[in-house]
């Protein structure tokens, strides 16, 4: 049996190898750049896992996890472009280098590989995978629809905000495990907890993702360090400090959110002051709080799983690691 560690390397080793069968031939030079670029490899791992926690790892799971990878980097670099976002796991975004028409273009040719890798599944549960595919592909540009529809942050609720973030990145997490589970040949019974640990874990994960986007270090984040300030994203701390900021920190907010800074320097402002009502209102506290929340769901449900329990340690790692990351 694999860990955690050992299976992110395998992985990430298979991935960037020529001869590995599911690598994707003749990628679109910038989707190339894309994925050699990195990431964490979380979701095509969660699939390895949960194929793991009930049996040998089959072939399948090699390519299933394929598609996973290559459709998460499908879903990024169409994220990227609707959030005008810069940089991506260190680096220039791909339509930051090579345009957006470029790079909607490479991302759906992602998405068109991702699917060639699952026409080489040879059990026959092909039609349950392809099935949980496609409503996993479903939901998550639904989440994004979501995520890009509402006008102002008065039409979300924090319950709107979970439906969306659950819908963008909880089920992908969820379905990777699952997948895995159904080639490991796991009952109806472990298949659903398992799924339930990821939809959970994920939620954790979208909300801890927001928090890092307002107070992760920069060196390490990879990304823009309030990004999401700048954009007026949805996130749990907005939504939260609207309710929670008092007097005339309230009115700050607002005014903060209609700003629209045309400079670096005005962004810089744009940020610091959101920051600073972030940290007056309490609102770290709650979003730590409810990532506790949902961290402690997702247990409940790896506990429900019916297997030898020193089988479930490479998922409390996967977890741990999740929930301590710094990017
Ligand atoms: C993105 O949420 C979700 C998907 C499906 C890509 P996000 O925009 O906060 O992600 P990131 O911070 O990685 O851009
Ligand atoms: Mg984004
Ligand atoms: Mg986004
Ligand atoms: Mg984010």
């Amino acid at each position: 049996m694999y860990s955690f560690t050992e299976l992110t390397n395998l992985f990430c080793q298979k991935f960037s190898h020529p001869q590995f069968p599911s690598q994707p031939a003749g990628l679109y030079e910038p989707a190339s750049y894309f994925l050699g670029i990195g990431g964490k490899r979380i979701r095509p791992v969660a699939c390895l896992m949960g194929n793991e926690l009930f049996g040998e790892i089959h072939e399948d799971s090699w390519r299933i996890a394929t598609a996973i990878e290559l459709f998460h980097n499908f879903t990024l670099m169409h994220d990227d472009i609707m959030d005008k976002a810069s940089l991506r796991r260190g680096q220039p975004t791909v339509h930051m280098r090579n345009g957006e028409n470029t790079a909607i273009l490479s991302g759906d040719v992602m998405l068109v590989q991702a699917y060639s890798q699952l026409e080489g599944i040879c059990g026959d549960y092909m039609h349950w995978i392809l099935k949980l595919f496609n409503q996993t592909a479903r939901e998550v540009c639904e989440g994004q629809q979501y995520d890009m529809d509402y006008e102002s942050v008065d039409m979300v609720s924090l319950e709107d905000y979970i439906q969306m973030i659950k819908l963008k990145t909880a089920v992908l997490l969820a379905a990777s495990l699952k997948m895995g589970a159904i080639v490991g040949g796991a009952t109806r019974h472990n298949c659903d907890r398992l799924y339930g640990f990821g939809k959970n874990l994920g939620i954790a994960f979208q909300l801890q993702d927001d928090f890092l986007d307002c107070f992760g270090d920069p060196e390490k984040f990879g990304k823009q360090v309030g990004g999401d300030i700048l954009r007026n994203k949805k996130t749990c701390l907005l939504i939260s400090a609207r309710q929670m900021a008092t007097g005339s920190d309230k009115e700050k907010l607002e005014e903060l959110l209609a700003f629209q800074p045309a400079t670096q320097s005005e962004e810089q402002d744009k940020i610091t002051g959101v920051l600073d009502i972030y940290r007056k209102s309490g609102v770290e506290a709650s979003c730590l709080e409810l990532i506790q929340f949902y961290a402690t769901k997702a247990m409940e449900h790896l506990e429900q799983i019916v297997v030898v329990s020193s089988r479930k340690q490479p998922l409390q790692d996967l977890a741990n690691y999740l929930l301590h990351r710094e990017y």
